[in-house]
Parts: C-alpha cells; structure tokens; sequence
C-alpha cells in the first residue's frame, strides 16, 4: 500500500462488517448459486436476502440456505414493490444490526461476487463505490443491443441533465459506507424502480461525498427473467428530467456571490 492509499484510509476511516444486500423477486433458479459464490468470495460478509414474496418460492429456498449458514438472513417482504424500496428496507435492517457496510447485489448473476472484494477495497479510499460498466475496463457480456443503447442512454441522460460526472448511474453493484447512507436522507427517497440507482448516485455526489467508480463486468443473466419493465423506464425518464430541472431551476434562481467588493 502506498503512502497516499493509508492517508486516504485514515481520512475516511476503517470498515466495519459487511452486509451484501440480494433483492429478489423469482430468481429460485438464480440465489443458491449466487449466495454460494458471495459466501466463497467474501467470507467474513453476511448475506441478506430481500424476497418480495416471490412466487416461485425464492423466499422458502432463501430460508433453507439461512438455516445451514449462520451468515445469511433473510427479509421476507409482503409483495411485489420494487428494488428501491427493497433495498430501503435491507439499508434499514442492516444499520439496526450495526453493520457498516450495505452492499448492493443483483441476485442473477450479472452482478459477479468475485468482484466485490475490488469494490470493498476501493470503499476504503470512498464514500460511495459504484461498480460501473462504462468507466475503462467495465464492460457487458451477453447484452441485447437494445439494452445496451438503453443503459448507456440512460447514463448519458442522467449524466447531462443532473450535471454529475458518473459514467453508470443506473449499475445496481455498488458498496454504501452506513454513514453516508445516514447522510442521504433515505427516508425520503420516493424512486421504486431502477431510477432509485440515479437517486441515491445523484443525492452522494449533491452531498459532496466521494464517490468513486470501479470498472466491473456485468454478465447477462442465463435464469429467470427480467424485470425490467417499459413503467420502470417510465418512472426514471421523469423523476430525472424533474430532478435535473429543478436543480436547473435553483442555480439560476440562487442568490448570485460575485466576490466583488469594490464598493466596500
Ligand atoms: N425484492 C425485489 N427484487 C426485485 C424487484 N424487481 C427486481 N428485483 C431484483 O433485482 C435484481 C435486478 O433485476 P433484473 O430483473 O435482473 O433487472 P435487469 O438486470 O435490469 O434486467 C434481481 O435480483 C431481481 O430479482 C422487486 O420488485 N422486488
Ligand atoms: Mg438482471
């Protein structure tokens, strides 16, 4: 470790234990293998379950991989409700029990447990870490072009109309610090969908946190099916456009500081 690596680990402090959170919604085919590689491939972590009361019994399957490893827990949910608010109840959950650091994790593969031990380093040096597809070195496997044109739109969207400069701010793999998901205010955060990512990015950067991006490779599910829906899209496109608007809408309106003070 280099000189500056230990200072900026002094500046923002050691981390505590490590919740990785796992939203599911029918992913029965998908969380065996997924808790499995997370458990092999960061040990001293736990693993959170959030299970929307899937259908498929994603839920009683999370319960039998809970009852043979001490290290996974399980959030069962009423119903469907969307990622975001998923994630909003494992952040809760995971801050009452004292956990330092919330992880967010996709259940289906795309998201690959062998890179977390990158992004729990990089969160040494950070507030916030996004695992990102489109930094150098982040890529996609096995991505349909019209979800490819989708995200990266998406991303460059936000980007310009928020006025942020995260290349992927809609990526679901990321490492929270708990102190900077105290300091975002989730108890207001309204998103239900995938625009929930833009959110919580968007609100980090605004706070002046640091916020880094980690290139990761994002692998196309092979199980199960997404969720991802043209209401989903829906819902980020304008809560976006109301959020970039508004901060428009303040800078122009803000009270304006010249420095000058000739006239004094
Ligand atoms: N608990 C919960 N999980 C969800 C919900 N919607 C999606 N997920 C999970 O969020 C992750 C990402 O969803 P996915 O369908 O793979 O979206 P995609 O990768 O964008 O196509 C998966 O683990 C899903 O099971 C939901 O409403 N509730
Ligand atoms: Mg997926």
């Amino acid at each position: 470790m280099t000189d500056r690596e230990r200072a900026k680990e002094r500046r923002f402090g050691p981390l505590g234990p490590a919740l990785v959170i796992i939203p599911t919604y029918n992913e029965v085919d998908n969380l065996a293998a997924i808790v499995r590689r997370t458990r092999a491939a960061v040990p001293e972590a736990h693993v959170l379950v959030a299970d929307d009361n899937s259908p498929d019994g994603t839920g009683k399957l999370a319960d039998e991989l809970a009852a043979g490893d001490d290290h996974v827990r399980v959030l069962h949910r009423r119903g469907k409700e969307g990622l975001g608010a998923a994630y909003l109840a494992g952040f809760r959950w995971g801050m009452e029990h004292g956990y330092d650091v919330l992880v967010e994790m996709d259940a289906d593969g795309s998201h690959q447990p062998e890179e977390l031990p990158r992004l729990l380093t990089a969160l040494r040096g950070a507030d916030l870490v996004l695992g990102s597809r489109w930094v150098p070195g982040g890529r996609v496997v096995n991505w349909p072009a019209g979800r490819v044109f989708l995200s990266r739109g998406g991303s460059t969207y936000s980007r310009m109309i928020l006025g942020i400069p995260v290349r992927d701010v809609t990526g679901g793999f990321r490492a929270f610090r708990a102190d900077t998901l105290r300091g975002l205010g989730i108890d207001t955060v309204a998103s239900q969908g995938y625009c929930f990512q833009v959110d919580l990015a968007n609100r980090a950067v605004r706070a002046g946190y640091h916020v880094v991006e980690v290139p990761i490779t994002f692998v196309e599910r092979e199980l199960g099916d997404s969720k991802m829906s043209r209401d989903i899209v829906i819902e980020a496109l304008w809560r976006v456009t109301v959020w970039g608007l508004r901060s428009r809408f303040e800078q122009v309106t803000r009270p304006r500081h010249t420095g000058n003070h000739d006239h004094a």
